[in-house]
């Protein structure tokens, strides 16, 4: 093997080596057992002796170029193919992210309680809470309900394990609530869930109730007329029929139940308003003497009007609904539909 031959192919080859593979090839190549300067050093056995030691000489500084060579190119090339990697690899932060999450929208009944709540607040209502697991007295006792009285089969309970407590059957415990610890004057409405045991197309074992009540030194039957027809036309944008029923509740004396021209049939008579084209919203009245005194509020002085109303019935008339359990059976589909309020 010719020494100024292998230093010229060195020389040719270490032009083509373009990746850590190639590099490869060429240490094989070169210095690989069989190599090419393996196979100069058995050539020294066939120089004459005096030019021996010059020969391997030049073999070995030949050898240690090429090693140079390979430790300098394989960082080059190690380096260069990281650059690489981590370019093809870039991760762009500010791509927007393949899947677009759905989109939620609000409830329905949330959509109705805070309109409602904004005509009340309109008219001078600030609004209060009470809870939905109830004392006993609270529900029934206090607003002129006592025990064994038959108007507690109006409204059939749900009872829980702690003696004393119900879940509410209404919001007209937050009537007491409110009275007990705030003197008149008093505007208030209580937005919240209230359970019976119920169960068909307008009954729904949970729903929602907002009550009502004003108690001040001047108020009557009229003022509460007034505020329910203008709460009514506000809600339902135009001038529905509207239609006072004298009722009975316990807590309020005089009393009415409020209907309004069914606004599914327009009054032909449907399944919704069971055929009679009125369908019955809210109860209200004169608050009962009865329930002021228990509320440690002065029946000489003050005077007070309360009502309840449904707000699922509210929320099915505005929106054509006719079955209440649409409302909680939260099918995406259904309330899609209500996606723009
Ligand atoms: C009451 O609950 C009285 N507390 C309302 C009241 C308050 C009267 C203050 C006077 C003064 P009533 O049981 O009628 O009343 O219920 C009021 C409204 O709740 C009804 O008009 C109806 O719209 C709605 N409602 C009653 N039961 C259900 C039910 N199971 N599912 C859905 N809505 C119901």
């Amino acid at each position: 093997m010719d020494l100024v031959k292998v230093k010229n192919l060195f020389l040719e080859e270490k032009e083509r080596v373009k990746t850590l593979k190639d590099l490869e090839n060429f240490r094989q190549t070169f210095l690989g057992k069989k190599g090419l300067v393996s196979q100069l050093f058995k050539e020294l056995k066939n120089i004459p002796p005096e030019k021996r030691k010059e020969f391997g000489r030049e073999i070995n500084l030949l050898r240690e170029e090429i090693e140079t060579f390979i430790r300098q190119k394989s960082e080059e090339l190690k380096k260069l193919e990281l650059e690489q990697k981590l370019k093809s690899e870039r991760i762009d932060l500010t791509l927007p992210g393949d899947t677009v999450l759905p989109v939620g929208s609000k409830h329905p009944l949330s959509a109705v309680i805070e309109e409602i709540t904004e005509i009340f607040k309109g008219m001078g209502f600030t609004v209060e809470t009470g809870p939905e697991i109830e004392r006993e007295d609270y529900n029934f006792d206090m607003l002129n309900i006592p025990k064994e009285h038959p108007a507690r089969d109006m409204q059939d309970t749900f009872y829980v394990n702690r003696k004393g407590y119900l879940l509410r059957t209404h919001t007209s415990p937050v009537q007491v609530r409110t009275m007990l610890s705030k003197k008149p004057p008093i505007q208030i409405i209580a937005p919240g869930r209230v359970y019976r045991r119920d169960d068909d197309p307008t009954h729904s074992p949970m729903f929602f109730q907002v009550e009502g009540l004003v108690v001040n030194e001047k108020v009557n039957f009229a003022n509460m007329l007034w505020v329910l027809r203008e709460f009514l036309q506000k809600f339902f944008e135009t001038p529905v029929p509207v239609r006072f029923r004298p009722s009975y509740f316990p807590f309020t004396e005089p009393s009415t139940e409020v209907d309004i021209g069914c606004v599914i049939c327009e009054g032909r008579g449907c399944r919704v308003c069971k055929g009679t084209g009125w369908l019955e919203v809210l109860g209200a009245g004169m608050v009962h003497p009865n329930v002021l005194e228990a509320c440690g509020i002065d029946t000489e002085k003050y005077r007070g009007f309360a009502f309840g109303l449904g707000v699922d019935r509210f929320a099915m008339l505005k929106y054509g609904i006719d079955n209440i359990k649409l409302f909680y059976e939260n099918d995406v589909r259904f309330l899609k539909q209500f996606a723009s309020l």
